[in-house]
This record gives structure tokens, sequence and C-alpha cells, in this order.
């Protein structure tokens, strides 16, 4: 079994799992959040398995970057291009899907910091 065979963001990406589409690239792939802590919460994915952001920045940056963008063109689309990006990393953090992923909160003003 490889490291992405029980992986449930691998399930979503290859539409073994149902989810809500919110935008994609030839990279990353973004989706609503089961349990959404704003107005708009997308779930934000490299398409390839690693486990936490840490992982993607070293072993492709620029992949981090369209990550990003992919936010900032959510945000665009659904509110006014501000949004707050989240990377839960590691279990201690609060991570609890262990593939890399970026919650992008938006479609309101935020309370909080
Ligand atoms: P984290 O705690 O940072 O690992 O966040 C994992 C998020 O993933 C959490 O907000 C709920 C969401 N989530 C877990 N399973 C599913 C699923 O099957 N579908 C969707 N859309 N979201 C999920």
């Amino acid at each position: 079994m490889t490291q992405t065979d029980d992986c449930i963001f691998c399930k979503i990406i290859n539409h073994e799992i149902p989810s809500t589409k919110m935008y994609e690239t030839e990279n990353v792939y973004a989706f609503a959040d089961l349990n959404p802590q704003a107005k708009v919460h997308a779930l934000v994915v490299p398409k390839t398995h690693v486990k936490d952001v840490t992982e993607l920045a070293d072993k492709d940056p620029q992949l981090l970057a369209e990550m990003i963008r992919v936010a900032h063109t959510i945000a665009q689309e659904t509110y006014n291009g501000q949004f707050r990006a989240v990377f839960n990393t590691g279990e201690d953090a609060g991570q609890t899907v262990f593939h890399c992923h970026m919650h992008v909160m938006t479609g309101e003003k935020l309370e909080g910091e």
C-alpha cells in the first residue's frame, strides 16, 4: 500500500470521495470544508501527496505559491479578494489530515486575528 492509498484528500482529488469543488488547476484542487468556520471556507490542496506545508515548501515552493494564488482567486470570486489562510502543521497544531492543506476563509469580515 502506498502512502496515498488511505489518504482521504487523495481520494477527494481522485473523485473517489465526493466534494464540492471551488477551484482547480493542473496542480491544485480546492473544495469546500465539511465543517466551515466562515461563510466561505475552502481547503486548497496540492494534487501530489505531501504530508504538510513544511514538506511542500522544501520540495516545491512554486506549488506553494500557486496555492496562494488559488486562495486569492477564490477570495476574489466569492468576496473582495481578502482572505485568511491557515496551515495546521502537526498534531499539536490541530492537523488531523496528513495531506498538506490550506484553510482559506473568506466571504465576510472575519472576527479575531
Ligand atoms: P485540519 O484540522 O487542519 O487537518 O483540517 C482538516 C479539515 O478537513 C477539517 O476542517 C475538516 C475537513 N475534512 C475532513 N474530512 C473531509 C471530507 O471528507 N470532506 C471535506 N470536504 N472536508 C473534510
